[in-house]
């Protein structure tokens, strides 16, 4: 009985770190995560995921992406014409867009590993890689 109990404690104790490091998120309709505090800088992009800024170099509110093979398209969520810089810590080329429906075109990629400003305010859909 005492080891059963042992194991129980070890396996909450790895369960409250794993919730600790989770980074802080809210839903969001687009299906992207979005941060619940403003970044200070792109180093505020959590490991393995894209980070999209509403200020330029990585800065103010963002959205982030966790997962490839995606389109996100950002009508109705609040981050319309808003994505000012980028940040890719994901693993698979991150494409942006204007435009919608039957008309629209990549504004621009970003690579991974790579981060800029897109200082046009006017991606509407987000396309992340297979
Ligand atoms: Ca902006």
């Amino acid at each position: 009985m005492k080891r059963i109990m042992l194991t129980l404690v070890a396996c909450a104790s790895v369960l409250a770190v794993a919730l600790s490091t989770a980074p802080a998120a809210a839903a969001d309709p687009t299906g992207l995560r979005m941060s619940s505090r403003a970044a200070a800088g792109y180093e505020d992009c959590p490991a393995g995921y894209s980070c999209y800024f509403d200020g330029l170099n990585g800065t103010g509110a963002f959205i982030y992406a966790d997962h490839g093979c995606d389109y996100y398209d950002l009508a109705g969520s609040g981050w319309d014409n808003r994505i000012s810089s980028i940040y890719n810590r994901g693993s698979s080329k991150v494409f942006v867009y204007t435009g919608r429906g039957t008309s629209f075109d990549v504004h621009g990629w970003m690579p991974v590993g790579q981060r800029g400003n897109y200082n046009t305010n006017d991606i509407d859909g987000i396309l992340v890689g297979c």
